[in-house]
């Protein structure tokens, strides 16, 4: 492990990084708080195998009692997984606590993005990002994902955002915050577990060698980062009429216990696991395996 101020590089990642070989950061909220026990550790493990075997270092992130870990162990990794590992999420204004404190969390976008940016990785490869809620305007829920990505230059590949959330309020924040967005193939949004949203994208590439191209280029204009919207593999999609049931429902079980705030996507995610039955976990992982191979070729390209 080499200490980098106050990062704390695996030897594997810092040494690629030395020698400008291609890194993909990868979150560890969406294995402690977006899946269940068991399945999260395999998801995570092959994560890092999908991204080997595209020629990246995987760095898996997360804070470890108060050491924020870029690139953790397979004991690291299984500790995060654990069933009893009781993560909090740490989104990037709990990092300062966090470390402060010596405590441990799992890192969401906003803060996997900014500590892989702190280290000088440039790739991260997620789920879904967070976004504006629905009733935001009551509420002010929006997501700090969206904040960080307005200012710090990482490449984020994710399947867009679920329906929970405010899409066309998300893009517009995207949009003030000089965010591009890209769709991988697609001229829609996509919305999570399903590929399309609707939402008309001003931007298209069809390959990895494209959306290198211009993270490149935006990165002589501006500080902001990037959005790589590649929608969930066709054969994994969810069910329309399912999806909007079970959406439905989650909503009106947000509702009914008051569930608000950093918890709220971690309930509904739940409801979808259960309430379909495992359909929404083989998605999820689906399109997260789906994204960790796309962020490698693109951090291929740029390396
Ligand atoms: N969306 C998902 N799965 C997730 C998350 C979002 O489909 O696991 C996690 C990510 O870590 C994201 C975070 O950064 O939730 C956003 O949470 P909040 O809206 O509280 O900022
Ligand atoms: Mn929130």
């Amino acid at each position: 492990m080499t200490p980098h101020s106050q990062l704390f590089l695996h030897e594997e990642v810092a040494a690629a990084l030395a020698d400008g070989e291609p890194v993909v950061a990868l979150e560890s909220t969406i294995l402690s708080h977006g899946l269940p026990p068991g399945r999260n550790l395999d998801v995570a493990r092959r994560l890092e195998q999908v991204v080997r075997d595209g020629g990246a270092v995987p760095a898996t992130i997360a804070v470890l009692d108060g050491r924020p870990v870029l690139g953790l162990s397979a004991a690291e990794l299984e500790r995060v997984c654990a069933p009893d590992a009781n993560l909090g999420k740490l989104s990037l204004r709990d990092l300062g606590p966090a470390v402060g404190l010596g405590r441990s969390g799992a890192t969401t976008v906003a803060s996997t993005a900014s500590l892989a940016a702190a280290a000088g990785i440039g790739v991260f490869a997620t789920g879904g990002l967070g976004g504006v809620h629905l009733n935001a305007s009551q509420t002010w829920d929006v997501s700090a994902d969206l904040g960080v990505l307005a200012k710090v230059p990482t490449l984020v590949v994710c399947s867009g955002v679920k329906s929970v959330l405010d899409i066309a309020a998300t893009l517009e924040v995207l949009e003030t915050n000089s965010v591009p967005v890209l769709g991988y193939r697609t001229s829609e949004f996509p919305a999570f577990y399903l590929r399309s949203s609707g939402h008309e994208l001003p931007w298209r590439v069809e390959h990895a060698k494209e959306a290198a191209a211009v993270v490149a280029a935006h990165r002589a204009y501006a500080g902001s980062g990037v959005l790589l919207a590649n929608p969930i593999p066709e054969e994994s999609e969810m069910d329309k009429e399912l999806h909007d049931r079970l959406l439905a429902e989650g909503l009106e079980l947000l509702r009914e216990r008051g569930v608000h705030g950093a918890e709220v996507t971690p309930v509904l995610l739940e409801h979808f696991h259960t309430a379909s039955g495992g359909v929404s976990l083989d998605a999820n992982e689906a399109l997260v395996l789906s994204n960790a191979k796309l962020a490698t070729a693109v951090a291929v390209e740029l390396a």
